[in-house]
């Protein structure tokens, strides 16, 4: 287990972050102790995923990493037969995943492909998922993303994006930016670690605010966005194509 623990910023850090061979070892633990609600994340999707899914469709987890969301669908469905797509860009998540997934003996059909989501099409999918990974897009890059999954959905396709946010208003922002360290010191994380992160992620993850999300995800042609869930600057919304 203690290998598995994240330490990576035990004496700080001087580069950007990666989904290195590091990362991937301690993801599990870095995610469950970084991001408020991550558990309430995967249940969250698993109950979407057993209203929504149905046999004979296409579901994509994309920026998979470990596998956590294709899990959390794949184990609410196990009724049903359909294919589903586990995307990351990252060869140590990939060798990973892969593992996972073959040995889950899953009934359904999973495939996992190392690419970049931006550069694979997308075959009528039904369900998609972007549980944290948006954010580590170049934001220019975003909206055309978004653009080729809705127009690739079904009529009654479904995106789940899950993200980091901040806040236009500077008192709320502080406040859950304190909230948010304060669950990172709950989960045992130093201010020697905390501090470590947060310089490593800069200009890697670039967060929106809840509202550009909702306006880029109509642009890009989803019908309906309901923000179905926060923990302080983690929100997950759902975007409906009809
Ligand atoms: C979970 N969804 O546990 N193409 C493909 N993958 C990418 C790209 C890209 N352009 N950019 C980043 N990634 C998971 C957690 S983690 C979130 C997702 C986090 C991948 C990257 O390699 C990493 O594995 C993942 O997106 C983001 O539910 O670390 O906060």
């Amino acid at each position: 287990m203690d290998e598995k623990r994240d330490t990576l910023f035990e004496s700080g850090t001087s580069d950007p972050f990666r989904f290195d061979e590091r990362v991937s070892r301690v993801f599990a633990d870095m995610i469950a102790r970084s991001v408020p609600g991550y558990g309430l994340f995967l249940e969250v999707l698993a109950v979407l995923a057993r209203r929504h899914i149905a046999a004979g469709d296409h579901v994509y987890d994309l920026g998979c990493s470990l596998g956590a969301s294709s899990l959390a669908i794949l184990g609410a469905t196990r009724d049903r037969d359909y294919r589903l797509t586990a995307v990351d860009n990252a060869p140590a998540m990939i060798e990973r995943v892969r593992e996972t997934l073959a040995n889950l003996n899953a009934p359904q059909h999973v495939e996992v492909i190392e690419a970049d989501i931006r550069d694979i099409g997308f075959e009528s999918p039904r369900l998609a998922v972007l549980g944290f990974t948006l954010q580590f897009l170049e934001p220019a890059t975003r909206l055309e993303l978004l653009r080729r999954l809705a127009g690739a959905m079904p009529d009654d396709g479904m995106l789940v994006l899950a993200e980091k946010v901040h806040f236009d208003s500077a008192a709320t922002q502080a406040m859950q930016t304190e909230l948010h360290l304060e669950f990172k010191r709950l989960h045992d994380y130093t201010e020697l670690e905390i501090a470590g992160k947060r310089q490593a992620l800069e200009n890697v993850l670039v967060t929106d605010t809840v509202a550009e999300h909702k306006a880029r995800l109509r642009e890009a042609g989803f019908a309906r966005v309901t923000l179905v869930m926060q923990a302080f600057n983690f929100v997950t919304l759902v975007a409906e194509r009809t």
